[in-house]
C-alpha cells in the first residue's frame, strides 16, 4: 500500500465485513454495505482501479446454533441465507464486483494454506486449555453455545465476548459459571488440546501499524488501548464440526475458529473476481500478496469497511495474521457507527429494527436509503433512525435542493433548445465550482468520508439553484437569447457533473440524469473528467428524480415502527434470548445502556483549538417566531459587550413566554446563516433532541466568557 492521495497506481480492494449468514438484513446492517460501496465507487469515479469484494461469513457458533434450533443441516441453512443476501445487496445497488463464501472451495484452499503458512513461520503453537463441556448432551461448548459470567467485568456473557458488559472478546475457558446455551445444562470445563496463534510477538509491528494506518479515528484508538493492555495470543481452533477443517495432523477433529477464515474471504473473493474477469483486469495476487508485483512489492490499497463491534479482529488479529504471511498491509479501516431505533441498538430476535425487505416493499427507491445512511452523521457516529429525519433529508436536500436544481434547469432546456444548448465550455466561474466540487470529491476520498461526498453534491445543487436564480434565463429568453443560452449551458454543465459525482451515492438516479442529459454509455464508467467536460447530448424530456416523502407517509411508517418497538420492549421483560448475532445488531451490544447514548468521540482536540472557541453567557431579552419557520425562533440575546440576534431551533420545544431572561451560552464566533431571511449571528448551546437549555449555575454576567 501506499499513502498518496487516490487515485494511485496499485489495485485497490475495498472489503464490506462479512454478514453471518443467519437473519435478515436490516438498515443497520446496510449502513456498512452502503458505505462500503459508496467508497468503491468514488474510488472508481476518481479512476482507481478497484475491486470490492465481500462474501456470506458462514461458519462459527451463531450459524450452527440457528441452524440446529430449525432442524436443518448448518450447510443447508447458511446457504439458504447466503442466497438471499446475494440477492438483497444488488437490490440497494450494492454492486460487489464479488460477492463469495466462506464455505467455498477457494476460501477453504486458501485457508489452510495460510494456516500451513503460520504454522512453518512458527507463529502457531500447541496449548492444553479448558473448554466447556455439557456431560449430560456429551458435546463440547465452543463460544456461542455456552454463556456465563465475564472474569473481566462480572456481567453476564456469550462464550465468545462480554456483549453486554466490557464487550471483550473471551478466549475460549475464560467465562466463568459456564452453561449450555442449548440444553441450559451446567457446563463443566474439560481439557483440550488447542491451536494458538503468537497475537502477542506482533505488539510492535501492531503498533507502527496503528499508527500508518488509516480510515476513522475509532479504528486506531480501541486498539492501542488493547495493546497497552497486553495482547493476548489468540486460540484458533474449535471443538465442532462446523467450519474448516485444521489442516495438517488433526487427531481431535478440530476446526478453524470462524474469525480465522471470515477474513480470509477478502483475499478468496478477490481471486475469484480475478478468475472471472483476467488478471489483466484486476491481479488479486498483486494487491494481497508481498513481492507479486515488481512495481509495488508491498502491495495493493486495502481498505476495509467494517461495523465498530469488530475493530479489534481487523485492527489487531487480522494485520498480524497478514504480517505473519507475507501479505499486504490494509491502508485504512473504516470503522461504522450502529444506526439505532429511539436510541437503542436493533435487535434481529425482537423484530426491533427497520429490514431491508420492508423499506422496499414500502415502494422506496434504494437511493434516497443510500444517501440517508452515508450522509446522516460522520461514518463512526451512531445515527438514530427516524422516518421523519429520513424524510426531512429526503424532501429538503434530495427533492428540494438536488432534484429541484435538475428539473427546473433541464426543463427549460429540453423546451427552449432542440439538440440542448450549445457553448463551447462552460462559463469560467462555473467551470471552476465544478472543479472545486471536484476536488471536494477527492478530498471526501481521501478522508474516509462518505458523508463529505454527499456534501459535494449539495453544495454544487445549491450553487446551481443560486446560479440559475440570479441569472434568470427566463427573463434574458426574448430579449438576450444568446446569454440565455449560455447561462443554461452552463446549467446542464452543472447537472452533467452531478451525475458523475453523485454516482457513488445514487448510482440508478444518476444513470437515469446521464440518460436525460443525454450522454453516451453509462455513468457508471464516466470519471470525474467527464464533469468538467460541459455536455454533449441532446436532452430528453426531464422527469423529477426524487420523490418528495409526504407528511401522511411518515405519519404510518412511524405508527407502524412505534408498534413494533413498543412489542420488543415488553418481550424485553422475558427475554432469554437467541443466538442470532450479526454486525450492527444490538443482539450484540444492547441490553445495557451502551448504545443509548452516542460513544464519545475519539478525536481529541487540542487546548488552542478549543480556546477558538467563543463561548460566552448570554441573556434572552426577546423570542418570537419566525415566518414560515415551523421550528425556529429569533432571539434577541444581550451579550454584554453588544446584543445579537441568533436563531435558534426551540419553537414548540419551550414556552416562548418563559424564554426572556433565561441565561443561556452561546458560541459567539459560530459562522453566521441566514435562516428563512433572518440572519444568525451565533449560535445558542442546547443538550439532546430536546433542546434542554444550557445555562450557567451562579450568578455570571451575560458577556462572561466560558473557558
Ligand atoms: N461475520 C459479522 C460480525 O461479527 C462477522 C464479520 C466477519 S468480517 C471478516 O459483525
Ligand atoms: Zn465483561
Amino acid at each position: 500500500m501506499s499513502h498518496d492521495d487516490f487515485p494511485t497506481d496499485r489495485p485497490a480492494v475495498v472489503t464490506c465485513g462479512l454478514p453471518y449468514a443467519n437473519g435478515d438484513l436490516h438498515i443497520g446492517h446496510l449502513r456498512t454495505y452502503v458505505g462500503g460501496d459508496v467508497y468503491s465507487r468514488a474510488l472508481d469515479r476518481l479512476g482507481q482501479e478497484t475491486a470490492f469484494v465481500s462474501g456470506s461469513d458462514m461458519h462459527g457458533t451463531p450459524v450452527a446454533v440457528n441452524a440446529e434450533q430449525e432442524g436443518v443441516s448448518p450447510e443447508e441453512f447458511a446457504l439458504d441465507w447466503h442466497e438471499r443476501y446475494a440477492e438483497t445487496f444488488p437490490k440497494f445497488n450494492v454492486d460487489f464486483d464479488n460477492y463469495g463464501h466462506t464455505h467455498d472451495e477457494t476460501n477453504t484452499e486458501i485457508t489452510q494454506q495460510l494456516v500451513r503458512d503460520l504454522d512453518e513461520g512458527g507463529h502457531l503453537y500447541e496449548k492444553e486449555i479448558m473448554v466447556a463441556y455439557d456431560p449430560v448432551d456429551d458435546q463440547y461448548l465452543p463460544d456461542r453455545y455456552v454463556e456465563g459470567t465475564c472474569p473481566y467485568c462480572g456481567a453476564h456473557a456469550r462464550g465468545d465476548e462480554c456483549d453486554e458488559g466490557c464487550q471483550r472478546h473471551l478466549e475460549p475457558g475464560e467465562v466463568e459459571d459456564p452453561e449450555s446455551t442449548i440444553s441450559g445444562n451446567p457446563a463443566e470445563y474439560r481439557e483440550r488440546t488447542h491451536q494458538f496463534f503468537a497475537v502477542s510477538e506482533f505488539a510492535d509491528y501492531l503498533s507502527k501499524f496503528l499508527d500508518r494506518l488509516e480510515g476513522t479515528s475509532n479504528a486506531r484508538n480501541q486498539p492501542r488501548e488493547w495493546i497497552e493492555q497486553g495482547l493476548q495470543d489468540w486460540c484458533i481452533t474449535r471443538d465442532m464440526d462446523w467450519g474448516i477443517d485444521l489442516p495438517g495432523e488433526n487427531p481431535q477433529d478440530l476446526v478453524l475458529y470462524v474469525w480465522v477464515d471470515a477474513p480470509i474471504e477478502y483475499i478468496s473473493s478477490t481471486k475469484q473476481y480475478s478468475e472471472r474477469v483476467g488478471a489483466d483486469e484486476f491481479d488479486w495476487e498483486a494487491a494481497w500478496k508481498e513481492g507479486a508485483s515488481d512495481e509495488h512489492p508491498e502491495g495493493g490499497e486495502i481498505v476495509h469497511v467494517i461495523g465498530r463491534d469488530i475493530i479489534q479482529h481487523h485492527t489487531i488479529f487480522w494485520p498480524a495474521m497478514l504480517e505473519a504471511t507475507d501479505h499486504a498491509e490494509p491502508r485504512a479501516v473504516m470503522a461504522s457507527g450502529f444506526v439505532t431505533l429511539g436510541g437503542k441498538g436493533f435487535s434481529t430476535s425482537r423484530d426491533r429494527a427497520v429490514w431491508a425487505d420492508e423499506y422496499l416493499d414500502e415502494g422506496f427507491h434504494p437511493d434516497p436509503l443510500r444517501y440517508y445512511l452515508a450522509t446522516n452523521g460522520g461514518f463512526q457516529q451512531d445515527v438514530d433512525f427516524s422516518w421523519e429525519k429520513f424524510a426531512e433529508r429526503v424532501n429538503t436536500e434530495l427533492v428540494g435542493t438536488v432534484g429541484n436544481f435538475l428539473y427546473r434547469s433541464l426543463l427549460f432546456a429540453h423546451r427552449n433548445y432542440e439538440g440542448g444548448p450549445d457553448a463551447d465550455a462552460p462559463s469560467d466561474d462555473v467551470a471552476a465550482r465544478i472543479d472545486e466540487a471536484v476536488e471536494e470529491f477527492a478530498a471526501a476520498v481521501d478522508d474516509y468520508s462518505v458523508r463529505a461526498l454527499g456534501d459535494a453534491v449539495t453544495d454544487l445543487a445549491r450553487y446551481g439553484n443560486e446560479y440559475i436564480q440570479r441569472n434568470e434565463p427566463w427573463k434574458l429568453v426574448d430579449e438576450e437569447p444568446a446569454e440565455a443560452e449560455r447561462v443554461i449551458y452552463d446549467c446542464v454543465a452543472i447537472a452533467k457533473a452531478i451525475a458523475v459525482l453523485f454516482e457513488p451515492l445514487a448510482p440508478e438516479k444518476s444513470e437515469r440524469l446521464w440518460d436525460q442529459l443525454g450522454e453516451p454509455g453509462s455513468v457508471h464508467d464516466a470519471t470525474v473528467d467527464a464533469a468538467g467536460e460541459g455536455p454533449a447530448g441532446d436532452l430528453s424530456e426531464p422527469t423529477e428524480l426524487f420523490e418528495q416523502v409526504e407528511d401522511e407517509r411518515v405519519e404510518d411508517l412511524n405508527e407502524k415502527l412505534e408498534a413494533r418497538v413498543a412489542e420488543s420492549e415488553a418481550d424485553e421483560t422475558d427475554d432469554d434470548d437467541e443466538e442470532g448475532s450479526s454486525a450492527n445488531d444490538a443482539d450484540t451490544t444492547d441490553d445495557t445502556d451502551m448504545t443509548d447514548i452516542e460513544p464519545l468521540s475519539d478525536d481529541r482536540i487540542s487546548f488552542d483549538d478549543f480556546q477558538e472557541l467563543d463561548i460566552r453567557v448570554g441573556r434572552i431579552e426577546d423570542a418570537v417566531g419566525i415566518d414560515g419557520a415551523d421550528d425556529l425562533l429569533k432571539l434577541t440575546v444581550d451579550l454584554g459587550a453588544e446584543t445579537r440576534t441568533i436563531v435558534a431551533g426551540l419553537k414548540g420545544l419551550h414556552d416562548v413566554d418563559d424564554l426572556p431572561d433565561t441565561k443561556v451560552i452561546v458560541l459567539a464566533n459560530m459562522e453566521k446563516a441566514e435562516l428563512f431571511g433572518v440572519e444568525s449571528n451565533g449560535m445558542v448551546l442546547a443538550a439532546g433532541e430536546d433542546a434542554d437549555l444550557l445555562t450557567t449555575y451562579e450568578d455570571a454576567a451575560p458577556g462572561t466568557k466560558v473557558k
